[in-house]
């Protein structure tokens, strides 16, 4: 895959390509992560890239051309052109597999108060938010969406921790998780998890899994339902978890 990322600030990116998952992606040269600053590209004597709204208020726009001559260079070709944006369609996992099936992604991230809408008319294809806040730059919401998306490669993550198994990955949130000692301050590790018996390990993490969502996400379950609902299987698992009294 390749993806190209136009920002002002590209140290904000950069540190993607060298550290965890997403840096050994690209040591790996599974993914060519290349950041693009459009200062770089700026006709203006003083290489201005932003400049006062139209119409008064507060703050800068990002000016249509050095953004536009960026993304010449760039060259998308049929690549979609994405930009980070709270007004954006809301980015999640589903969105991150299909953007992971792509073999080009275009970022672009904005600062100040937005970007001249001409831009966007013309040259965006698609706005994705990473969540209902506003950031400082679209880069950190860039970094987000890259990193969840190198993940869904193949060979990006071991064969142990694939993606398959990842919150989410079936719509519902992860189970809990322990590791030694089998007692830490008092509390001991869940027994069954100790029993060596498969089947019940398989059906507790599912239970667990469904009980959290069903707690803290009552909306992932409801999606999960449009999807052709909680199997028979699933509901036998949650129902009688139901009637204890509730727990953080
Ligand atoms: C306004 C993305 C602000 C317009 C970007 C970009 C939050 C998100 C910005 C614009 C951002 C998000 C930069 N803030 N929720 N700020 O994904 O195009």
């Amino acid at each position: 895959m390749r993806i190209d990322v136009i920002t002002l600030f590209p140290e904000w990116v950069t540190g993607l390509r060298e550290l965890g998952v997403t840096g050994r992606a690209v040591r790996d040269e599974r993914v060519d992560l290349r950041v693009w600053n459009p200062r770089d590209f700026s006709t203006d004597a003083h290489q201005r890239v932003d400049d006062r709204p139209y119409g008064g208020g507060p703050g800068m726009v990002m000016q249509a051309q050095p953004l536009a001559d960026t993304l010449a260079a760039v060259a998308p070709g049929a690549a979609a052109v994405t930009l980070l944006s709270p007004q954006g369609q809301r980015f999640d996992q589903q969105l991150a597999t299909e953007m992971a099936a792509r073999d080009r992604l275009v970022l672009i991230c904005g600062r100040y108060e937005g970007i001249d809408q001409r831009f966007v008319d013309k040259h965006v294809d698609e706005s994705v938010s990473i969540g209902d806040f506003v950031l400082s730059g679209g880069e950190l919401a860039a970094a987000v969406v890259i990193d969840a998306v190198l993940r869904q490669l193949p060979g990006v993550l071991g064969h142990a921790d694939s993606a398959a198994q990842d919150s989410f990955s079936d719509g519902v949130l992860d189970c809990p998780h322990y590791t030694r000692p089998e007692q830490w301050q008092g509390q001991p590790v869940p027994p069954v998890l100790l029993s060596g018996d498969h089947a019940a390990v398989a059906r507790w993490r599912r239970q667990q899994a469904l009980l959290a969502s069903w707690r803290h996400r009552p909306d992932l379950l409801s999606c999960v339902q449009q999807q052709g609902g909680l199997s028979q299987q699933d509901y036998t698992l949650l129902q009688p978890l139901l009637q204890q009294p509730k727990q953080n």
